[in-house]
């Protein structure tokens, strides 16, 4: 007997019946930023985080803010856990130092 007819591994004579094995792939999961509203943080400060942490125009910006002032909340973009951290930590760094109520969370998608 050959050494290679011990091998565990049987004899591969169905290979057209071979199925596709269950992909182990993940998605890292993602973080919504959410931004609340609140009745003291100025109109053009909100805009202006939106500007500028969110890369949003002028107009996305007015959009968004508006909404939240009308709903309560909005989404203001998905991240990976480390950027929707950094973001909410940036938009709380501002709103203090302006002394602005502004709240800002993440959430898992
Ligand atoms: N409601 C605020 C006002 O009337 C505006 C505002 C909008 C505050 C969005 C927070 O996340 C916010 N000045």
């Amino acid at each position: 007997m050959t050494h290679w007819m011990t091998d565990s591994t049987p004899p591969d004579d169905q290979s057209d019946l071979a199925v596709k094995p269950r992909s182990r792939t993940q998605r890292p999961p993602m973080y919504k930023v959410l931004l609340l509203n609140d009745d003291f943080t100025p109109m053009e400060f909100v805009v202006h985080v939106l500007e500028r942490l969110f890369h949003m125009t002028h107009a996305q910006a007015i959009e968004i803010m508006l909404t939240v002032h009308r709903k309560g909340v909005a989404v203001v973009g998905v991240f990976s856990h480390e950027v929707a951290e950094t973001k909410v930590a940036q938009v709380m760094e501002l709103a203090r130092r302006q002394q602005h109520p502004l709240q800002c969370t993440m959430e898992k998608e």
